[in-house]
């Protein structure tokens, strides 16, 4: 028989509300750049709730911060976690509620004297939304292994600056080492950040995978000339591009291969001015997909677009990749011990993808992995309005605990 023990809901939701006014933004919402002053506030209370049930805290060289509950035995530990950096005007729940719901889950354990013959480990990841510093999930790609301490580093920013001068200023470096991490199994709670659990009235979605993500920064010049005097036939205006580019890419999705997603958020126009035909243009193509080949050729097939219209309209272009990731499939292990649990609890499930990016599937890539989902009032995430149900946050975080009791018992 599974044990009764249940989380303390109460404890999670105001855990959760505290640390969504660190970096709160007077009109709602919350903003915790990676690696900015808000960012550090929002460490040092995760680190304080981290201290206070005396965990075993480790920061790695990019701030990659663990704390880890006792075992029984010294085996390797199974780990829980996510990433506590927001998008600027971001919510409360994405990532964090990954962080504190495993905070929450060794507290519940404490206070019911429940030992694990495996330790249990929390973790928040540096830079996972990769909106400051790309590419997104960037500290987990170096506490894995797979991208390199310095290269990660020496990541210049939207703003002209490095990650090493931000994570000196904010005094995070620590001094444990990255990459190739002793980790059992990884599960990750998280928001779905889309509309399909609510719209389908499901309360936990089991992650399958998620799907592959590729992120296309473009640097067009053109002639900056007089917005009145410049006649239409002498121009070589990057703005235009840019337009064509957004139309282009929702063309794209229309008849392209797999469920193809595009999206240009990022513009910026030089020297941005009402009357001026613009000199630059730097923009950002994201594309995704759950088929890599087709993800591929979305790539290519935009890349040739916009290098055939630059040479019509003469502007030199240039390009740069800023993130790539291929489609990930979760452990089945995992995936179908997430559902035993659900389904245990009388939780109505469904499997399903992730849409958005997350550090598990970068952990996948070191052991065996997955994900828990819960729904997202209104589809709603990256915005202020990013809302779940403190049932269906009680229930996410009750599947974390018994599955991470599993797989730390096994
Ligand atoms: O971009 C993503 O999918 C994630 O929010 N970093
Ligand atoms: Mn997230
Ligand atoms: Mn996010």
């Amino acid at each position: 028989m599974r044990p009764q023990v249940s989380i303390n809901a109460d404890r999670l939701l105001a855990n959760l509300r505290t640390l969504g006014q660190i970096g709160g933004r007077p009109g709602g919402g919350v903003s915790r750049l990676a690696l900015t002053p808000q960012d550090l506030a929002g460490r040092r209370q995760v680190l304080r709730w981290m201290e206070e049930l005396g965990l075993e805290i480790t920061i790695d060289a990019l701030g990659n911060t663990v704390g880890v509950r006792k075992g029984l035995s010294e085996l390797s530990p199974v780990m829980t976690g996510s990433h506590i950096d927001t998008v600027d005007g971001g919510g409360i729940y994405d990532g964090n509620l990954g962080v504190l719901a495993g905070i929450e889950v060794l507290a519940t354990l404490d206070e019911h004297n429940i030992s694990t013959k495996r330790p249990l480990a929390v973790a928040f990841f540096t830079n996972e939304e990769g909106a400051r510093f790309a590419p997104d999930m960037m500290g987990s790609l170096v506490f894995e292994g797979s991208l390199d301490l310095e290269t990660a580093l020496a990541t210049v920013g939207i703003d002209g600056t490095t990650v090493a001068q931000n994570l000196d200023a904010i005094d995070m470096r620590g001094t444990a080492p990255c990459g190739k991490p002793d980790v059992h199994a990884f599960i990750e709670l998280h928001i779905e950040q889309g509309p399909r659990l609510e719209r389908e009235g499901i309360t936990i979605g089991i992650v399958e995978g998620v799907q592959g993500i590729c992120w296309t920064e473009f640097e067009l010049d053109g002639v900056s000339n007089h917005a009145g005097t410049t006649p239409m036939s002498l121009r070589h205006d990057p703005s235009v591009l840019v337009g064509e580019t957004i139309v282009f890419a929702r063309e794209l999705t229309k008849h392209h291969p797999g469920v193809q997603l595009a999206t240009v958020g990022s513009v910026t126009l030089k020297p941005n001015l009402v009357n001026v035909i613009p000199r630059t243009a730097r923009f950002t193509v994201d594309l995704r997909n759950t088929d890599g080949v087709a993800l591929d050729q979305a790539e290519q097939a935009t890349i040739d677009f916009v290098y055939r219209q630059a040479r019509a309209e003469g502007l030199t272009v240039r390009h740069r990749n800023l993130a790539r990731f291929a489609p990930v499939a979760f452990a089945s292990s995992v995936v179908d011990r997430i559902e035993a649990v659900a389904t245990s609890h009388g939780l109505s499930n469904i499997r399903m993808p992730s849409g958005a990016g997350h550090d598990a599937q970068v952990l996948a890539r070191c052991c065996p992995a997955g994900m828990i989902f819960v729904p997202s009032l209104g589809g709603i995430s990256h915005n202020p309005r990013e809302h779940t149900d403190a049932r269906d946050i009680e229930s996410g975080a009750n599947v974390l605990l018994h599955a991470l009791l599993e797989l730390a018992n096994a």
